[in-house]
C-alpha cells in the first residue's frame, strides 16, 4: 500500500487487536477468504436493483455473486426446498422464505422492514434499550421511535426475564402493527412460540432481529426464529464471523412481504449494493455450513458459562442470573456499593481487556455512564480459547475491578 498514513494505521490496529483480550459481544474475527473479498475489485462495480433486474449494465457477474449470497443463506438457516429449481425470485432455489442481502447494516434493515410494512406514525413495539433492545427497535432516540409510534416493553423487575403475559397484556392493549423480538443484551433464550401467540392475539407483524445470535442458530445451540417469525433480521458480523453488512428474510407468502421490502431497500433507501460486502457475506455463510462452525457455536456458549459462572463464584452479579448464549451483563454498580460500568471499562481497557459499559435493567444511572458491562465470547472464541481460558478471564476481571 502506497498510502503510508493509513497503512500505519491498519498495522497499528492489527497490533492492538493482537494484544488484547476482546470481549465485545458484538464483534468477531473473520477468515482471510472474507477480507480477501471485502479488499477485492467486486467494490468497484455499481448494480442499483436486482439480480436480472439492474438499472446498470455490466452486471453479469454481480448477478452470480448476488444469488450465491441468498441461496446460500437460505441453506445455512434451512430454508431451502431440498429439490432444486427456479425460486421465487428467479434465484436457483426455490423456498417458502425471501432474503434480501443488500442492507448495509443492521439499523437500515430494521428500518426497512418499518417503512415497509407498517404506516408512518402506526405502533411497533420493542424492549427498552436498558433492558436489552436495540435503538432500532423503536428508542425515542432512534428515527424508528420518531417516524413510528413506538410502545417499548421491559423485562420482570425480579427475575430479569421476559414476562410473556405482560407483554401480550401490552400487546392486546396497544395494538402495534409490528412487535419486534430478538434483543442486543439479552443472554436467555426467547420463546419465539410464545411471541407468535402474542403477535397472532394482537394481529401483529412479528419481527425477529437475529443480529446477536444469528451464529448460534446456525450452529445449532440456539432456537431457530423462522417457524415462527413473518420477518428475521440480521447483521452478519457478529456471531456469524462475517463482515459488516445484514440481511433481511421475510416469508413468502400471499401478503408478498417480501415485495414490499425490496422496494424499500432500493429505491426506497438504499443506492448501489456493496458487491464486496455481499461476496464476503457469502463466504462468511459457506464458512458457517460447516461442522466446525457448529463445534465453534457449541463452544462460544459453553465459553460464556464458564466466563459467567466464575465471575459470580467471586461475587459478581450477572444480570438475568447467568447466560445461555453468547453474551453476559455483569451488574459492577451494585447499588452503589461498586462502580459504574463506565469506571470498570475503563479499568479493564487498562489492563488490556475490551469490554464495552452497558445498562442493566431498570438502570438508575445514565446509557453513558450505565450500571454495568456487556461481556462476549465468540471473538475470543474464534482464537481458540476454551473454557479453562475463560474462567482465567474471569479471573483477571474481578483482580483489575477489585485492585
Ligand atoms: N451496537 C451493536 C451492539 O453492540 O450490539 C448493535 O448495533
Amino acid at each position: 500500500m502506497f498510502d503510508i498514513q493509513i497503512k500505519k494505521l491498519i498495522a497499528a490496529e492489527r497490533t492492538r487487536q493482537k494484544k488484547v483480550i476482546n470481549l465485545i459481544a458484538s464483534e468477531n474475527y473473520v477468515s482471510k477468504d472474507v477480507l480477501e473479498a471485502l479488499g477485492s475489485v467486486l467494490t468497484d462495480k455499481y448494480g442499483e436493483g436486482y439480480p436480472g433486474r439492474r438499472y446498470y449494465r455490466g452486471t453479469s457477474v454481480v448477478d452470480e455473486v448476488e444469488l450465491l449470497a441468498q441461496e446460500r443463506a437460505l441453506h445455512l438457516f434451512g430454508l431451502a426446498d431440498k429439490s432444486p429449481s427456479i425460486g421465487v425470485r428467479g434465484n436457483s432455489i426455490s423456498s417458502n422464505w425471501s432474503v434480501n442481502v443488500q442492507p448495509l447494516s443492521g439499523s437500515p434493515a430494521n428500518f426497512a422492514v418499518y417503512a415497509a410494512l407498517v404506516p408512518q406514525g402506526e405502533k411497533i413495539m420493542g424492549m427498552e434499550l436498558t433492558h436489552g433492545g436495540h435503538l432500532t427497535h423503536g428508542q425515542k432516540v432512534s428515527m424508528t421511535g420518531k417516524f413510528w409510534s413506538s410502545i417499548l416493553y421491559t423485562v420482570n423487575k425480579t427475575t430479569e426475564l421476559i414476562d410473556y403475559d405482560e407483554v401480550k397484556r401490552i400487546a392486546i392493549a396497544e395494538k402495534p402493527k409490528l412487535i419486534v423480538s430478538g434483543y442486543t443484551a439479552y443472554a436467555h433464550i426467547v420463546d419465539f412460540k410464545k411471541f407468535r401467540e402474542i403477535a397472532d392475539a394482537a394481529d401483529a407483524l412479528l419481527l425477529v432481529d437475529m443480529s446477536h445470535f444469528a451464529g448460534l442458530v446456525a450452529g445449532g445451540v440456539y432456537p431457530s426464529p423462522f417457524p415462527y417469525a413473518d420477518i428475521v433480521t440480521t447483521t452478519t458480523h457478529k456471531t456469524l464471523r462475517g463482515p459488516r453488512s445484514a440481511m433481511i428474510f421475510s416469508k413468502v407468502d400471499a401478503r408478498e412481504l417480501w415485495k414490499k421490502i425490496d422496494k424499500v431497500i432500493i429505491p426506497g433507501l438504499q443506492g448501489g449494493p456493496h458487491f464486496n460486502a455481499i461476496a464476503a457475506v457469502a463466504v462468511a455463510l459457506r464458512e458457517a455450513d460447516t461442522p466446525a462452525f457448529k463445534r465453534y457455536a457449541a463452544q462460544v456458549v459453553s465459553n460464556a458459562r464458564a466466563l459467567a459462572d466464575e465471575l459470580a463464584r467471586l461475587g459478581w452479579r450477572i444480570v438475568e442470573g447467568g447466560t445461555k448464549t453468547h453474551l453476559l451483563r455483569v451488574d459492577t454498580w451494585m447499588n452503589g456499593k461498586g462502580m459504574s460500568g463506565r469506571e470498570a471499562a475503563d479499568k479493564l481497557e487498562a489492563a488490556g481487556i475490551i469490554v464495552n459499559e452497558n445498562t442493566i435493567p431498570f438502570d438508575t444511572r445514565k446509557p453513558m455512564d450505565p450500571s454495568g458491562l456487556r461481556l462476549g465470547s465468540a471473538p475470543e472464541t474464534t482464537r481458540g480459547k476454551k473454557e479453562k481460558d475463560f474462567r482465567e478471564i474471569a479471573r483477571k476481571i474481578d483482580a483489575i475491578l477489585r485492585n
